[in-house]
């Protein structure tokens, strides 16, 4: 008898913490449904050195897009989308300042999220990060715009 009640003691126990954390995955779910029901798409970028994965996105023209950019390394890094047909010049530096769409930045270890509104015409965009020497080293990826 006092062995079954330690049983069911642990058991309960068990319980209180998987309870949270159903909920906790359960309310992200909901959530994540909400924004896409509400027509928006998201784009999930890791950064590491210095890389982005994955390094290719799609998002429909026009459209709000909430991104999260998680930064993974030991460097801050940039996810800057560049206007259509717009190249940098090596190296990135002020000269390419206005050739920059949107961009965030996010320092190591962080993840930041915020929403903006992509072009509205449809294309093959250009993603860089703009830390000095980030390109050189392969920190490029792309974004459709469908
Ligand atoms: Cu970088």
């Amino acid at each position: 008898m006092l062995n079954f009640m330690m049983i069911n003691e642990q058991k309960g126990e068990a319980m209180f913490r998987i309870v949270p954390a159903v909920m906790l995955v359960w309310v992200g779910l909901i959530g994540q449904t909400a924004w896409a029901e509400a027509g928006g798409n998201s784009i999930e970028v890791v950064a590491t050195d210095f890389r982005f994965t994955p390094a290719r996105w799609t998002v429909d023209a026009g459209e709000t897009v909430k991104l999260t950019l998680s930064n993974m390394s030991v460097q801050d890094h940039e996810w800057v989308l560049l206007k259509l047909g717009a190249a940098v010049t090596l190296p990135f530096d002020e000269d390419d300042e206005e050739k920059v769409f949107w961009e965030i930045e996010a320092g190591s270890g962080v993840t930041r999220e915020e929403t903006f509104t992509v072009p509205q015409k449809s294309g093959v965009y250009s993603i860089v990060c703009g830390k000095p020497r980030h390109i050189e080293r392969g920190m490029t990826a792309t974004l459709v715009i469908r």
